[in-house]
Parts: structure tokens; C-alpha cells; sequence
């Protein structure tokens, strides 16, 4: 087999955003896109030869052919071994599971997350290091400061190799081990959890509606719920996975998982629903009649978490991201844990969980996980409440309502204005940025602004600072607006405003959230002049 040296030029753009390079599918296939994009991994990580990787994905349009160039390139450039998941499908969270599991140097990841797959839709590649999570910053800068200077990639000439049983192969001198994507995963999960328990949950009538959303978590949902946990056949929905995400939109919350929300606010709605994105590490939690923001849903897991037999000894810190909800610093005072603030980016969580500064983490962006691996894990999440269900047998409108009543409640939405035009958001931002020194103090629709300020973070373990991380806006109360832009869209700017607001009173706990943010919305709407700006009369998402 001879390895080919084939000339090249940097392309513009490849710069890794909050998680990964993402881009529409048809960029990812122009000619050498996606091999420029991999040698410079390699070349910014210090060279593929001797090395061990996990390889796998969502499943989503483009991620077979993809994966055979990736394991073509790590043959020409040397690697050892490469362990794939069989049909080059692989969990987030499994594969950063199989990296920590196998001692691998690091791991590929084939995935646009929640946004949507298909020929003309998006597709993802994200390098995971050693410790099983998400690049961090120095080693992405690294990474795309390679794609900057790149004159030649190396790709053996090789047939296809067979992804769809498992076995080991060989490809030019490299082992290529298939394995099967759910079997190390499931065992983790039955390692942290009462499976007893939850079998007895289920065995006493409690019904589950899963929904999978066509993404990767089915085959693991099916194995694990239905499978392990004995939930009755077809608890899990839409458990196959297919290319295009059955034309859908992968992204677990009540817009786009509307289906599971019409059954879980329906008659005869099941006792607990839950969904995962297309690469399965985020999650969405709804009760009959109770749908659970990611914020509160982390805050509820931390306050519970020694139900869970892995944190039965308690845990030893909590950290979100800076926009997420406060409720979780509610719970961590109570408990006497310290609670870090990170900016967004699962990557942030990496440093805390390795130095065992922190055991649990989250995001409003329906991330939550732990230090069992070092990516956010959807699957976990929903086993992590089960957990909790079938110990306190409550409903989950009732561990909601005690949950409030103890710790009080963070009224919370985003709200999402997608694919805007780039310049007239940054414009929004830098006019928001220039007056922050100017806000405190001033009252705007009827509310007193107390603070404001740009949010930078100093990781405490290694020192290093990123700025320019989101604005924010303290008003009076304990009220907060949060604005940034997304680092993961593929078309113009997204702009999110993430709204706050806390209430102490029991009688008024109750209230609509868009109905309880409705000052916070105006003056955010005030000061930042979203409407003029945008030309957007409304956000296009709200969650
Ligand atoms: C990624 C990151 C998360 C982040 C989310 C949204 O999630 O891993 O940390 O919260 O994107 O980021 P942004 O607000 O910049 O769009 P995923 O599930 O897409 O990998």
C-alpha cells in the first residue's frame, strides 16, 4: 500500500469554534476540506506516529466516508491503532469513556451535535485529548495554527475498511480494532447507578418515553433502558439511527422535541420523558405535565446526588457555564460545596474535573455531566434521575415543587435570534460592550441595574485566561441578563440573550416563565435594541 504525499494550501476558516470545526456538509466535502482539517490535528498535537485513537460519531450524512479518510490518514502518518466504533458510531460520551478506558493518546469525534445532518445540513469534527475531553483552547489554537500553514497532507491508498462487524484488521501498518459502540458505555453506567433499584422502579408500573430523536443514543437507550433496566418494548422512540436525523432537528428541548412534549402534556402521558441529541450528550427532562430546564434540572441532580450510589460520599464541587441559571450556587451553598463559574464550553469543565475540584457540571444548554467522563452525557442524566425517582418515588412535579420551596426558584429562558447577519451582531455587541461602564445605577423598565461588566475567567488550575466570554447585566433581586454569541452555529451570527430572574415567595413559584421574565425581557430589549438591530421582531427560539 503506498502512502500518498499530496500537495496542499491552507484553507481559510478552519478554525475550531466552542466545540469543534462545524460546517455545512457540502464545505466538509469539497476537495482536501476535511484531510486538511485532520493533518492539522496531527500536525498541531505533535504527529500521529505511535499513537492509539478512538474514532466514531453520530451517524450523521458524510461520517462513513469521513471515517475512512480519517483511518487512511492515521495509517500514513504512523498511528498504532485506531479503535472505531463498529459502523463508525460512537456516543460523545461513550467515546470519551473509550479514550479514558483504553489509555488512548486521544480521540476523533465525528459530530455536529444538535445541529442537523444531511447532505446539505452540517457535519463536525472535534479532536478529543488523552483525558477523554474536548481539546482545550491552547490545543485547538495549536490545531488551527496548523491549518494555517499546511503544504501537504499523507493518506494511504488503501480499500475500505470494514467497519460493520467487530474484529481487528490491519490498514498499511496501523491495527484497526471494530468494537461494539454500547458495551464499555453500558457497564460504566451500571457501575454508577442502582440498576436494582431503577428494574424495580419499572417493574412496579413507571413508564418511560425516551425519545432518541433518529440520533446515536437509541441503539444505547434501547440496550440500557429496555435491556438492562427491563422498561416495556418501545419505551424508546425513534432508536434508529439514520444519516439525516429522519429530516429532523437533533437538538433535545421543547421546540424541537415538541412530539415528546405533546405526549408528556397529553392524557395518559407517561410518567417520565426524556431525549438526547445526535451525538448523545445533551439531554432534556420532562414529567407529566412538568418540563425541567437543563438549570434546574443540574441543580436537582446536585441537591440529590447522594441517592446515586457512585456520590453517596457526597460530592466534591459543582461548576456551570456563566450563562446557566444560578440555581445550582443555591444548592452548592446549601450544601456547603464550592461552585465554579465557567465560561460556555464543555471544554472549561475539563481542568475541575481532573483535579477533582469539581464532581458534577452543567450547562443551560442541556449539558450535564460528571467525572465519570469528560464530556456532558445525556444518557447519564436521564439514568442519574431515575436513580433519584426510584428512590424518592415521587413524581417529578413533585420533586420540582420541594425542590423550589427549599432552595427558591430561578425563573429562566434563552432566547435565541438565529442566523443573523454576523456584522449587525457584532455591531449589537460592541454597542452593549461600550456602554456597560455607563448601565449601573440607571433604572430601565422599572428595574434598577446593579452591576455590568464583560465575563472573563482565570482557570484556577492552570492559570490560564479567556476573555470576552458574554455580557452581563445584574439587576436588582438577583435578576440577570446574559448576551453572547454562539460558537457553534455553521450559518451568519446567533445571538442568545439568557434571562434570569429568582423568586423566594412559594404562592408565586408557579408562574409561567415568559410570564415571570416579562420585565427582564423589556429591559434587555431596551438596552440592547435587539428588535432595530437584528431586524428580528422575535427570537427565533425560546427555551
Ligand atoms: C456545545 C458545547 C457546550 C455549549 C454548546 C452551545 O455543545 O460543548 O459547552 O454550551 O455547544 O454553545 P454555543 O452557545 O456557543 O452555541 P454541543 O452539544 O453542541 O457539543
Amino acid at each position: 500500500m503506498t502512502v500518498h504525499t499530496v500537495p496542499t494550501r491552507p484553507i481559510e476558516g478552519q478554525k475550531p469554534g466552542t466545540s469543534g470545526l462545524r460546517k455545512k456538509t457540502p464545505v466538509f466535502m469539497q476537495p482536501h476540506y476535511l484531510e486538511n482539517f485532520v493533518q492539522a490535528i496531527w500536525n498541531g498535537t505533535g504527529g500521529a506516529s505511535g499513537k492509539t485513537y478512538v474514532l466514531g460519531g453520530d451517524g450523521r450524512y458524510f461520517s462513513d466516508r469521513a471515517a475512512q479518510v480519517i483511518l487512511r490518514m492515521a495509517a500514513a502518518s504512523g498511528a498504532k491503532k485506531v479503535i472505531v466504533g463498529q459502523n463508525a458510531l460512537l456516543s460523545t460520551p461513550a467515546a470519551s469513556h473509550l479514550i479514558r478506558l483504553r489509555k488512548a493518546d486521544g480521540g476523533i469525534i465525528m459530530s455536529a451535535s444538535h445541529n442537523p445532518g444531511g447532505p446539505n445540513e452540517d457535519f463536525g469534527v472535534k479532536y478529543n485529548t488523552a483525558n477523554g475531553g474536548p481539546a482545550p483552547e491552547p490545543v485547538t489554537e495549536a490545531i488551527f495554527a496548523a491549518s494555517k500553514t499546511l503544504g501537504e497532507y499523507h493518506i494511504l491508498d488503501a480499500q475500505d475498511v470494514d467497519l460493520s462487524t467487530p474484529g481487528t484488521t490491519t490498514l498499511g501498518g496501523m491495527e484497526v480494532e471494530v468494537v461494539d459502540p454500547v458495551a464499555d458505555y453500558a457497564e460504566l453506567m451500571r457501575s454508577i447507578f442502582d440498576f436494582d433499584k431503577i428494574r424495580a422502579l419499572f417493574g412496579d408500573g413507571f413508564r418511560i418515553r425516551f425519545d432518541a430523536m433518529h440520533a446515536v443514543t437509541g441503539p444505547y437507550a434501547k440496550a440500557i433502558l429496555e435491556g438492562a433496566l427491563g422498561a416495556p418494548a418501545g419505551s424508546v422512540v425513534n432508536a434508529v439511527p439514520s444519516p439525516d436525523f429522519g429530516g429532523g432537528h437533533p437538538d433535545p428541548n421543547p421546540i424541537w422535541a415538541k412530539d415528546l412534549m405533546d405526549v408528556m402534556f397529553g392524557a395518559d402521558a407517561p410518567d417520565f420523558g426524556a431525549a438526547s441529541d445526535g451525538d448523545g450528550d445533551r439531554n432534556m427532562i420532562v414529567g407529566r405535565n412538568c418540563y425541567v430546564t437543563p438549570s434546574d434540572s443540574l441543580a436537582v441532580l446536585a441537591a440529590n446526588a447522594t441517592l446515586v450510589p457512585a456520590y453517596a460520599k457526597g460530592l466534591k464541587g459543582v461548576a456551570r457555564s456563566m450563562p446557566t441559571s444560578r440555581a445550582l450556587d443555591r444548592v452548592a451553598e446549601s450544601l456547603g460545596l464550592a461552585c465554579c463559574e465557567t465560561p460556555t464550553g464543555w471544554k472549561f469543565f475539563g481542568n475541575l474535573l481532573d483535579a477533582d475540584r469539581a464532581t458534577l457540571c452543567g450547562e443551560e444548554s442541556a449539558g450535564t455531566g460528571s467525572d465519570h467522563v469528560r464530556e456532558k452525557d445525556g444518557l447519564w442524566a436521564v439514568l442519574f434521575w431515575l436513580n433519584v425517582l426510584a428512590e424518592r418515588r415521587q413524581s417529578v412535579a413533585e420533586v420540582m415543587a420541594d425542590h423550589w420551596a427549599k432552595f427558591g426558584r430561578n425563573y429562566y429562558s434563552r432566547h435565541d435570534y438565529e442566523a443573523v447577519d454576523a456584522g449587525a451582531a457584532s455591531e449589537l455587541m460592541e454597542a452593549l460592550r461600550a456602554r456597560l461602564s455607563e448601565l449601573p445605577g440607571q433604572t430601565i423598565a422599572g428595574l434598577r441595574i446593579e452591576a455590568a461588566d464583560e465575563f472573563a475567567y482565570d482557570d484556577p488550575v492552570d492559570g490560564s485566561r479567556t476573555e470576552r466570554q458574554g455580557l452581563r447585566i445584574m439587576t436588582q433581586g438577583g435578576g440577570r441578563i446574559v448576551m453572547r454569541l454562539s460558537g457553534t452555529g455553521t450559518e451568519g451570527a446567533t445571538l442568545r440573550v439568557y434571562l434570569e430572574r429568582v423568586e423566594t415567595d412559594p404562592a408565586r413559584m408557579k408562574d409561567d416563565p415568559q410570564a415571570a421574565l416579562a420585565p427582564i425581557i423589556t429591559a434587555a430589549e431596551e438596552i440592547a435594541g435587539i428588535r432595530a438591530r437584528t431586524g428580528r421582531p422575535r427570537p427565533d427560539v425560546i427555551t
